[in-house]
């Protein structure tokens, strides 16, 4: 990444866009459906922003950051110890927690995220309640279906978080199923 100095952020929307100009760069011209990727992590952030309106995340600054900064990690060749330089120690442990690691079980995997706590919690089932919206046109049966069962998952291990946020997962988890399984197994 560039060597960026700037003046520290104070107000939310600097943690917000020093968040999102990193993840610009860092997801450069990867798409989402199609669109630049960076409608992902937005849409990610604006759920998060809604469950923090609707009861007080822990610390919102940094899951706002977090939910922008979440597929990193995952989908890029950048660090955690590059993003050190830029970010809390709690965010880029947040976004490792939400990194998929290459052998970790799916079990594993979110049990690390539900002792990570509520916040990192709210922003998996954030992302899953996004990602439930657009399908990837090659997705077959079984994936859907593996999907699904891996949403539903989510939505037993990490609901505890957020009462809303598990509302909104139950409800995308519906329409899913109700867009994308009845048709097709019909
Ligand atoms: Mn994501």
């Amino acid at each position: 990444m560039k060597d960026r100095k700037a003046a520290p952020p104070e107000e939310i929307q600097d943690f917000y866009n020093k968040a999102l100009f990193y993840a610009a760069e860092a997801h450069g011209n990867q798409l989402y459906a199609g669109l630049p990727y960076m409608i992902h992590v937005c849409m990610v952030a604006d759920e998060v922003t809604a469950a923090d309106r609707t009861v007080p995340l822990e610390n919102f600054k940094n899951a706002v950051q977090i939910a922008l900064l979440h597929d990193v990690l995952e989908d890029t060749p950048i660090t955690k110890d590059e993003m050190l330089q830029y970010f809390e120690p709690e965010v880029v442990h947040g976004i490792d927690l939400l990194t998929k690691k290459e052998g970790l079980p799916l079990l594993d995997y979110l049990e690390g995220i539900k002792a990570g706590g509520s916040d990192v919690s709210v922003i998996k089932m954030c992302d899953r309640i996004i990602n439930l919206q657009r399908l990837p046109v090659h997705w077959k049966a079984d994936k859907i279906l593996e999907y699904y069962e891996e949403s539903v998952l989510i939505l037993e291990m990490l609901g505890w978080s957020s009462e809303y946020v598990s509302w909104r997962l139950r409800l995308k988890i519906e329409l899913y199923e109700e867009m994308f399984m009845k048709k097709r197994f019909k």
